[in-house]
């Protein structure tokens, strides 16, 4: 027998205890050594039922995703599902922690379920752009009937025990922490009570009751939205349908038929590269694992605007105390008045008691002076971009704060070491770049000063992790990774409109490829003042940058949501962009003061300019050791723009490409357009010479 799963008896309960950390995916150690414990089980006179358990921090996480794409070695895991559910004697799972895709499955195919108070379970696959494979399909909506089983499967949303015990997921519940010793007593009760084998596959109650509904279609029309580009969700929901019109066992080869179909997709690639990617960004190149961590227990903040007071909310969402503080009065109140009421509406919605919106509150303080500093461990400053007034600050920081205090800048695009040259402390000085709106973007990207610690860097990543975003380390270079990359597309977005595309098609290219939204409707959501502002900053500064029929509409007072018109036009009370003709006029009388003569744009240069000059610009900034590894670039891109997650991030999207075609097409408009934008990266050339890959590096 396998060591990862082994069998003893208690009593009258035989014991299968899977040990596999960290989270007992069903490797195929573990599925052979599920069967074999099984077969020991059967064999074993004294044992009138078995419970299977799991050691560690969790039951089975499910599927051991990193033997996707591998030959796969028998027995599967629907056949080891099979001999659970066909086993005569009555089979337990004792579920602590999260029972997940294929664990839920294992869980779903014995016979009853005890589940700790403190556990979650669900069907997670659709997220790697999946549909459960082990039967999931097929034996859920045999105990929630459809709408639930849609509900979870298409969502891969966890359900906890409560919720689990009323929908007929687990038929216990115990509030203790000592799951084996649940699962023990519970089985002993199945035994003592001689209570059958239940088998899921045999239970029709909850498909007669929806059999012929419409249930399946009015699903599908809601997934039109929800899950807008995905392919996984609509073959869920064909999965499930199966459970209700097909028997079993044909449902479950149908089943197997959609799994088949969703792990030769592009974006279960793409979501599982997605997946490993979020967690290796915390392994950090060149920090040492052990390296010392500093308590974080309290935080300042410079500025209630509505990045500081979105950054305030992720630390007093995690119990942290934060103070902020503001030049003026009424700034602070207007900011802690914004805060208050953001939270108010997440109350309204049910995402949190109005407890908690007090609790939160009261950990939120605003003050007038730095003073109020001294004792903190971390300072966020987040006021507009302005290097003389960021020195200012950290200056007044270096002087009031204790030693040890960590000085961070949320800044989008500024010098980090120029900032930290205004402190005596520049190891102490970091970037801690939040992405609008900060309470809700999961990225945080930390930037490293040439002079930052390790113990700082390592310090800022773990407070990533503490106030649940994805932090990923980068270095110093103007915008750093992401506003680095979205502004050479910016730059070329409003190109491709002088030369005659509208905006409306440029949106629609980058929508159509998945973003939630376009570069210029994300640009009249964030102010199109905010790029105006910086290209003056540079004319006064001297550069040469061109002039822009966007520089006109900031002109006409047009900046975007907040004036109800920008690039498009608003309606009352909506987001909803509206292309209009008024800006369509302002763009031809742009064209025609400068004299140029629009052309048709075709969609495929659209999509080649836009995204393109952004690969090439990721390919320098590993190239000049920005980003260490592709992956962190893609982690970037997917939390904090929106990039779809099931392309795998601009890098990988880029390999799946094939890098020759990018480079071919760099090279084109370097010739046509000209421009260091579109200079190849050295490492982009290399990487095609040799055959590579982003993700070979
Ligand atoms: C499936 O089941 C398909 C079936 O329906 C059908 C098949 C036929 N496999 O997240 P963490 C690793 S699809 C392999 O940091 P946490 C992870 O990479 C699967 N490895 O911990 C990390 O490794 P490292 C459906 C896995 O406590 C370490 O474990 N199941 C797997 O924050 C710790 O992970 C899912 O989609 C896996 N399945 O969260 C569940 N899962 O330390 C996916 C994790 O080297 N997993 N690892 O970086 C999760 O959601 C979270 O990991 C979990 C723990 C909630 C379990």
């Amino acid at each position: 027998m396998s060591e990862v799963v082994t069998y003893n008896r208690e009593g009258t309960v035989g014991v299968i205890t899977v040990n596999y950390p960290p989270v007992n995916a069903l490797s195929h150690a573990v599925r052979s050594g599920l069967v074999a414990a099984l077969e020991q089980g059967q064999k074993d006179s004294g044992a009138k039922v078995l419970l299977l358990v799991c050691e560690g921090r969790t039951f089975i996480a499910g599927a051991d995703i990193r033997e996707f794409g591998k030959p796969m070695q028998s027995p599967g895991l629907p056949e080891v599902m099979d001999h659970y559910e066909n086993s005569d004697k009555p089979m337990v799972a004792a579920i602590h922690g999260t029972a997940l895709g294929g664990g839920l499955e294992t869980a779903i195919a014995c016979h009853y379920r005890i589940a700790l108070s403190s556990a979650r379970v669900g069907l997670p696959e659709v997220k790697l752009g999946l549909l459960p494979g082990a039967g999931g399909t097929q034996r859920l909506p045999r105990l929630t009937g459809a709408k639930k089983a849609l509900e979870m499967i298409t969502t891969g949303e966890f359900v906890d025990a409560r919720e689990a015990l009323e929908l007929g997921i687990v038929d216990a519940v115990d509030d203790g922490d000592d799951i084996k010793a649940a699962g023990l007593a519970f089985a002993q009760k199945i035994a003592d009570e001689g209570k059958p084998v239940r088998r899921v596959r045999d239970l029709t109650e909850k498909l007669e009751a929806d059999k012929g509904s419409d249930v399946f279609d009015q699903f599908r029309a809601s997934l039109e939205k929800k899950a807008r580009g995905l392919f996984s969700p609509f073959k869920c929901v064909d999965a499930i349908q199966a459970a209700f019109e097909l028997p079993f066992d044909e449902g479950m080869k149908r089943e197997r038929e959609l799994f088949t179909e969703c792990m030769e997709s592009p974006q279960r690639a793409g979501l599982i590269h997605a997946f490993f990617a979020e967690r290796e960004v915390s392994k950090v190149k060149g920090l040492a694992k052990d390296t010392p961590v500093r308590d974080i227990n309290s935080v300042g903040i410079i500025g209630a605007g509505t990045m500081g007071g979105g950054i305030a909310m992720n630390f007093a969402n995690v119990g942290i105390p934060v103070t902020i503080v503001e030049v003026k009065q009424e700034a602070l109140d207007k900011g802690l008045g914004i805060i208050r009421k953001n939270y108010e509406n997440s109350a309204k919605k049910g995402r949190i008691s109005q407890q908690q919106v007090e609790e939160r509150m009261a950990l939120i303080s605003g003050s007038l002076t730095y003073d109020d500093f001294k004792e903190v461990d971390l300072v966020i400053e987040a006021v507009f971009e302005n290097m003389a007034i960021k020195k200012e600050i950290f200056a007044k920081l270096d002087a009031v704060c204790k030693p040890g205090a960590i000085l961070a800048s949320n800044t989008s695009t500024l010098d980090i070491d120029e900032i930290a040259s205004a402190t005596g402390r520049p190891e102490d000085v970091v970037g801690m770049h939040f992405f609008s709106p900060a309470n809700v973007m999961k990225l945080l990207e930390n930037v490293r000063g040439s002079k930052t610690s390790d113990e700082v860097k390592a310090t800022v990543m773990a407070v990533a992790k503490k106030i649940k975003k994805v932090g990923v380390l980068v270095g110093n270079c103007y915008g750093f990774v992401g506003n680095r990359m979205l502004h050479k597309r910016g730059a070329e977005a409003m190109s491709l409109v002088n030369e005659g595309a509208t905006p409306q098609q440029v949106d629609k290219v980058l929508t159509d490829l998945g973003y939630p939204m376009g570069q210029f409707a994300m640009s009249d959501l964030a102010g199109i003042d905010v790029g105006y502002r910086i290209r003056e900053e540079r004319r006064n500064a001297g550069e040469n940058v061109p002039a822009s029929w966007v520089d006109k509409l900031v002109e006409q007072n047009r900046l975007g949501q907040k004036t109800m018109a920008g690039v498009y036009k608003y309606e009352e009370g909506s987001r909803k962009p509206i292309p209009d003709p008024e800006v369509d006029a302002i763009i031809a009388d742009f064209r025609k003061e400068q004299g140029i003569t629009p052309r048709e744009i075709s969609d495929q240069e659209i999509l080649e300019r836009c995204m393109f000059v952004m690969i090439n610009e990721g390919a320098k900034i590993l190239e000049e050791g920005i980003a260490d590894r592709a992956l962190d670039i893609d982690v970037v891109w997917i939390y904090g723009y929106g990039f779809p997650a099931y392309r795998g991030g601009p890098m990988f999207w880029a390999d799946q490409l094939g890098l020759d075609t990018i480079l071919q097409a760099v090279e084109k408009y370097y010739d046509e357009l000209g421009g260091d934008q579109w200079k190849p990266s050295a490492l982009l050339k290399k990487l095609v010479a040799e055959g590579k890959s982003f993700g070979d590096l």
